[in-house]
């Protein structure tokens, strides 16, 4: 691809790694992940090849959600640092040449915010920066329900009056029809853009527009409501005047989360003539491996008392998924955002459990397995997202015990689903295990040192046992590790313009166990070709390309030397996993 083609951006030619400071690294002892923690990481992440880090929230926040329930957007949280130690750690960052984007949480505030807190007092300025209704019949509002579960209206004693929250009843939604909610908004994002940072991630920046007089949304195992809330009616208009007014000013990376986003409305939100966004992270894939009601929609699953103690499912049940189907999401995306839009491509984050556990196989196929997913990640036209503990392959966790769980959602929905079904913890200990967030939370495994090497002090969240042997030391050691591979994948696509630039096209279009595509630029070709499950498998290249010259570019195969490039029959052992120049 020419150099002057106008569609080159950095954020296209970036790798991101998301951190979760939290569970990063404890550089003070307490416990918790801190920012003195991440600065002691940036050589490390600069020697991995990562170009952007986007970090999870680290504001002032009581922590009902981990900072994703900020108390004041211009201070830092206790446990994370200070000030200071935020500034030194953009510093770290830039002058490795890499770049620092932050998770903005614009959707709700914390209940402790200064404007909650005025609101609740029914201050004239603040009375209507949330959603506050009048119960109906004596009971909330409306009947719309939380997504971490229970109803998505508290009454407040103070104000005498119910409020919205989507989330924990410590995220009250702000009221974004109130002009002065947005303007105090884009001032406070104007205020972190001119302290030098890259950009941000949007979280759930696709819910602050609500239906017009809230109605009662249809009846949903997961999430009622929900079609009030997602990609409302003024949702354009706001995104939009946000772009306008702030992030236009800026050469920055703007990422939106979208639950509920599909691609149409994806090309609205940052297509060329869209609302100014970069990149959207949709559910789409994210999503398959659970009932149409949402990961907790769980009237699929046994949970009988009288099942136990046979009660566990098989894993299988939870991580079921169709190639068919992923690869007819993913396509969807590919194709309807070229010349559109931009993609980013995850496969986990700190909401999901662990990426090799869902996608892959993490026992017998634990390595090979996360090095074909890294593959597919990063051979997809988009930006490549690598989430803290992915590129040494971590995976999920039992857990044991109700008293292990930290995240909100895990706990609500737990005690709802004991609740709902008259039984104790054990009973319902597979269905967490397969869903809770804390497995993407659990400490980053460092060494095989004590807590992974994460903490000298008490770990606020269990680390996985698994840590001696699964941890960066060993795969720093190993040469053909997990971590060296993505090196690899990073490096190629430094290399390779095409898998930057270059146009997806499908081949084998509903194989069930292989996953291959070109990326094509005008003179250039670039054969993917992923066995994604356990079984060996065969592939041909379809007649219409030529593989006669065919170079092998990357491979996962133990022994990269033996692989074949004869294109017309190339056999594949499980999760193999080829990156060829045809
Ligand atoms: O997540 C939004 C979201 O809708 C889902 O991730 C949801 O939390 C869950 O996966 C449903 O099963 C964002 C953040 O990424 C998440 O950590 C926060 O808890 C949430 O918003 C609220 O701010």
């Amino acid at each position: 691809m020419a150099q002057d083609t106008p569609e080159r951006e950095w954020w296209k030619e970036a790798v991101v790694y998301q951190i979760y400071p939290r569970s990063f690294n404890d550089a003070d002892g307490d416990g918790v992940g801190d920012i003195p923690g991440v600065i002691e990481k940036v050589e490390y992440l600069d020697e991995l090849g990562v170009d952007v880090v986007w970090l999870c929230p680290v504001y002032d926040s009581p922590n009902a959600d981990n900072g994703y329930d900020i108390r004041d957007y211009r201070a830092i949280m206790d446990e994370m640092g200070t000030m200071d130690d935020w500034e030194r750690l953009l510093e770290e960052v830039h002058s490795r040449d890499m770049r620092l984007i932050m998770d903005m949480v614009l959707n709700h505030t914390s209940d402790e915010h200064e404007w909650f807190l005025k609101s609740k007092e029914r201050d004239s300025e603040y009375s209507d920066y949330y959603y506050w209704r009048d119960g109906e019949h004596g009971g909330n509002p409306n009947n719309w329900t939380s997504i971490f579960g229970g109803d998505a209206w508290k009454y407040d004693e103070v104000r005498e009056q119910y409020y919205l929250h989507i989330f924990d009843e410590k995220q009250p939604d702000l009221n974004w029809r109130n002009e002065d909610v947005r303007q105090d908004v884009y001032e406070m994002l104007d205020w972190w853009l001119r302290k030098g940072i890259d950009g941000f991630r949007l979280d759930v920046i696709n819910l602050i527009s609500k239906t017009e007089g809230l109605p009662d949304g249809e009846p949903n195992p997961g999430w009622t409501g929900w079609e009030h809330v997602i990609n409302g009616p003024r949702v354009h208009e706001y995104i939009r005047e946000m772009y306008d007014e702030v992030l236009s000013n800026y050469d920055i990376m703007t990422v939106a989360e979208m639950p509920g986003c599909g691609v149409a409305d994806a090309q609205q939100y940052c297509g060329e003539d869209g609302d100014g966004l970069n990149m959207i992270v949709h559910f789409e894939h994210a999503d398959i491996p659970y009932a149409p009601g949402g990961k907790w929609d769980l009237d699929d699953v046994d949970i009988h008392p009288a099942d136990l103690p046979e009660v566990a499912e098989p894993d299988d049940h939870f991580n079921h998924w169709d190639l068919n189907e992923l690869r007819d999401v993913l396509t969807r995306w590919q194709v309807g955002l070229e010349g559109e839009g931009w993609n980013a491509n995850y496969l986990g984050n700190h909401d999901h459990p662990r990426t090799v556990s869902r996608f892959g196989d993490d026992g017998e196929y634990r390595e090979k397995s996360a090095k074909m997913l890294a593959t597919l990640q990063f051979t997809l036209k988009g930006t490549p997202f690598i989430y803290q503990g992915e590129e040494i392959g971590m995976t999920n966790v039992e857990w044991n015990d109700f008293d292990e769980l930290r995240d909100v959602e895990a706990i609500q929905q737990s005690e709802e689903l004991m609740e709902r079904h008259g039984v104790n913890f054990e009973a319902i200990r597979h269905v967490v295990k397969h869903r809770s967030r804390d497995n993407a939370r659990t400490p980053m495994q460092w060494s095989d040192a004590d807590n992974a090497g994460f903490t000298d002090g008490d770990p606020w969240i269990k680390v996985n046992p698994n840590h001696e042997s699964i941890n960066v030391a060993e795969a720093r050691e190993a040469e053909d590790s997990i971590w060296a591979y993505y090196q690899d994948l990073i490096d190629l696509r430094e290399a390779e313009d095409t898998l930057v630039y270059g146009e997806y096209h499908l081949l084998y279009e509903d194989h069930p166990d292989i996953y291959a595509y070109v990326r094509a630029d005008d003179d250039d070709r670039i054969l993917v070709v992923l066995n994604c499950f356990g079984a060996d498998m065969t592939f041909h290249l379809p007649d219409h390309l030529d593989g006669s010259d065919a170079e092998l570019l990357l491979t996962n195969n133990e022994d990269p030397d033996s692989v074949s490039t004869d294109l017309d029959e190339l056999d594949l052992p499980p999760y193999e996993a080829r990156v060829y120049r045809l």
